[in-house]
């Protein structure tokens, strides 16, 4: 480095040092005088900073008489006026009426799990209309699996499906009805009503259900102290590409008392095209609507209803063999929460959900109709809860101790006509019905236990242990899979998860985690029951295995975040996160092809043997994810982000399926309250560790440009416009399925689309 550029960087950092502090202050609970960490003061137009775990904080004030701000979660907002001094101020923040967030990341550093990592706020920078998956896109170490527009599953760090564990709100489940995973969780609610998601990177935590991979907790918006009064929003979206609308809207009324609110939206997709102009079928309509509501007994006790049900018509899925006519879903979740109790229990909250979705597909647009017209009407039925304690023994330790609940239970049949075979037409139809979930069900019965332990002032150790009654039963086989499996019977399984974790966070811009968890999954329904059904990316026919054992990640990871600020006012800094992970896996599921079984549906059909699924025992997975950022010039801002993920199958020595290319992200935003605009650009690299047994191939790399751009024009409206793959762009991600029985296609990957102008509109009131 030149000399003259040293001296200026050692002046600037003793000007830092100049300047120092000289005002210190501990914020504390006016309740119970507890030390509040991670809280936020904010001088009025100056420096901010957060409270330490004591805390406390320091800050420097230019003048005497400054106003600062202080807020945290939880807790009402004050602002006081301070002057420099020697002493330690002790300010007492009054606690909010409580809020059933549903949230696992507060910010609180000794509260929150190890490893977590927020979304963006979705809801305040909307620009484009979305899929629930769309909000995936742009998270490091996340990609979709898309089989049209439509049916988008998430996945992040090539662990996908139930192997994550996604839910709504803190708990919330609705599952899938379809064995093709038309319907997943994530077409169940209206995107405009996602407010964040949450990710703990790992089976890091035992409070929110079992967890094989990591948890995804989509949180939606809803009515908050901040908006005492009656408001609502409307919300409409436009994509070029496809004539895409969508529209919604919202109301709410919130008091002191109680809260409700409702929601309605309607989206009508079109089909898209691809970088080339081939048009894509992936077109679908669908309804939500929604309403919530609160009881506030006291400023300690709550309790929330919120009821939904969402409607989808017409979908058409451009990867699998049929498309959606009808997907009906309905839930219904009750949430109760008593906080700030004295003595050694300290908060209890409890959930109990419920869901029904109700799904019918056919194959009329399809091929394979002129040979056999095919139906199927199916559902499945979620039902679920929880109950949790947090104790608190000493200043040192917190316990969280609870039982959560889930029940999955799935029907529901195809009708095949058959109208010819190999020889022609045939002269009477002929028609089966083939059981498609068999009656089944999986119920799940947890009891955990997690502990936080402060060891040093700045060191949190988190234990955790959680024991799962796994029962599963197939009420109406099939003769042939009671044939192919005779003992059939109810089943028990006994999971043991466990975890533990350090946190160290000298300062409050800087964390080190390290962690360990064994996360156990029991086999899904698919997994267990499917009979003879193509349910995966290949041409084959699946048997499910009822005997399969629990697959099993023991994941290590070790990282570290933070900040350097390099401006007085901590508007401009230099931001950096990163985690190492390593997966041993026991009895991973894979479907493996048996040749002592033949196809069963349309015999003449490749391949003849199908696959089966199996427990392997040779399995690893090992990656990283690095960000590194800079806050500049106050108002920009520029980020690049890196994710990798290897994974290996040493059994048939190859990856393992589904596993993301290197994707390199880099992100410059301009943002001020009135206007914000930036330019996403997404570097995939080419995919080579494929897995042929699932019928993958080596899929290209390539790069995608998108610019969004956001204004409030005049208060209360704001306005977005976006172009999405601006260089129009022809690819695929290599997590694409192929196209699948569509008459214009061979299996082919799907295209992703090409170049799409959007703009979305908001007026709030
Ligand atoms: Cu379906």
């Amino acid at each position: 480095m030149n000399l003259k550029y040293f001296r200026l960087l050692v002046a600037l950092l003793l000007v830092n040092l100049l300047n120092a502090q000289n005002f210190k202050g501990k914020i504390v609970s006016e309740n119970t005088k507890e030390a509040l960490s991670g809280a936020h003061i904010q001088v009025k137009e100056g420096e901010a900073t957060y409270t330490n775990m004591h805390g406390e904080f320091q800050m420097h004030l230019k003048q005497t008489g400054q106003k600062i701000i202080i807020s945290f979660m939880g807790f009402e907002t004050k602002e006081i006026q301070v002057s420099p001094s020697d002493e330690i101020m002790v300010i007492s923040l009054h606690e909010a009426p409580i809020q059933i967030q549903g949230v696992l990341v507060t910010g609180h550093i000794k509260n929150d799990p190890a490893f977590t990592m927020e979304s963006n706020d979705y809801v305040k920078k909307i620009v484009q209309p979305r899929n629930v998956a769309d909000l995936f896109a742009d998270v490091n170490g996340f990609s979709l699996i898309k089989r049209g527009n439509y049916a988008i599953d998430p996945s992040y760090r090539a662990t996908q499906y139930e192997q994550l564990n996604v839910q709504f709100d803190g708990g919330t489940k609705v599952m899938h009805a379809c064995p093709n995973r038309m319907d997943p969780i994530t077409t169940h609610v209206n995107p405009e009503e996602i407010e964040k998601i949450e990710i703990i990177k790992g089976p890091y935590t035992v409070r929110y259900g079992a967890t094989f991979g990591g948890v995804v907790n989509m949180v939606t918006q809803k009515p908050s102290a901040k908006d005492f009064g009656s408001s609502g929003q409307i919300n409409a979206g436009y994509e070029s590409n496809g004539g895409s609308m969508v529209s919604s809207a919202k109301i709410q009324q919130v008091t002191s008392k109680y809260d409700i609110g409702g929601t309605v939206g309607y989206r009508v997709f079109g089909n898209y095209k691809d970088g080339d102009g081939t048009e894509i079928p992936s077109a679908f309509r669908s309804l939500e609507y929604g309403f919530i509501a609160g009881y506030n007994f006291s400023e300690k006790q709550r309790l929330q209803v919120n009821w939904r049900q969402s409607y989808g018509r017409d979908v058409l899925h451009a990867g699998l063999p049929m498309d959606t006519d009808e997907d009906n879903s309905s839930m219904l979740s009750l949430d109760y929460g008593l906080t700030g109790m004295d003595g050694l229990v300290k908060d209890i909250t409890a959930k109990a959900y419920y869901s029904y979705v109700d799904h019918i597909m056919s194959n009329t647009n399809r091929p394979s109709f002129m040979m056999t017209e095919a139906l199927s009407e199916i559902d499945a039925t979620t039902a679920g809860g929880k109950m949790e304690f947090k104790l608190v023994p000493n200043n040192r330790l917190s316990l969280y101790t609870g039982l959560d609940v889930l029940h999955i239970a799935r029907d529901g049949a195809r009708t095949r006509l058959v109208k010819r075979n190999m020889m022609g037409p045939l002269p009477m139809p002929m028609e089966f019905v083939d059981k498609v979930w068999q009656d089944s069900y999986i119920n799940d019965l947890g009891v955990f236990t997690e502990s936080k332990y402060l060891i040093t002032s700045n060191t949190i150790w988190t234990a955790g242990m959680r024991y799962d009654n796994v029962t599963s039963e197939i009420k109406d086989p099939e003769s042939d899979f009671a044939a192919l499996y005779p003992d059939l019977d109810k089943r028990t399984e006994h999971n043991i998860s466990a975890t533990t974790s350090l946190k160290y966070a000298p300062t409050t811009e800087f964390i080190m985690e390290v962690a360990y968890g064994r996360g156990v999954r029991s086999a899904n329904m698919i997994e267990r029951v499917i009979n003879h059904f193509t349910v995966g990316q290949d041409p084959f026919e699946y048997i499910g295995n009822p005997n399969l054992d629990a697959e099993v990640n023991n994941q290590f990871e070790l990282g570290f975040k933070g900040k350097l600020p390099f401006s007085d006012t901590h508007t401009n800094s230099f931001n950096y996160s990163t985690s190492f992970y390593y997966s041993v896996y026991e009895n991973y599921i894979v479907p493996i092809i048996d040749e002592s079984q033949t196809r069963k549906f349309m015999p003449a059909n490749e391949p003849v043997n199908p696959k089966v699924f199996r427990n392997l025992d040779n399995a690893y997975k090992t990656g990283f994810e690095l960000m590194a950022g800079l806050d500049f010039w106050t108002n920009f801002n520029f980020n690049t982000q890196l994710a990798y993920v290897y994974a290996k199958n040493k059994d048939l020595n190859e990856s393992l399926p589904l596993v993301p290319p290197l994707t390199t992200r880099i992100r410059l935003g301009y943002e001020t309250e009135k206007f914000w605009a930036n330019a996403n650009y997404t570097i995939t690299s080419k995919q080579e560790d494929i897995a042929p047994s699932f019928g993958e191939q080596v899929t290209p790399g390539y790069e995608v440009l998108d610019i969004r751009l956001g204004v409030i024009p005049i208060k209360n409206v704001s306005l977005g416009v976006a172009v999405l793959n601006l260089f129009d762009a022809t690819y695929n991600n290599h997590l694409n399925f192929t196209f699948n029985n569509q008459a214009d296609f061979g299996r082919v990957p799907i295209n992703d689309p090409g170049r799409n102008f959007s703009a979305f509109l908001q007026y709030k009131f």
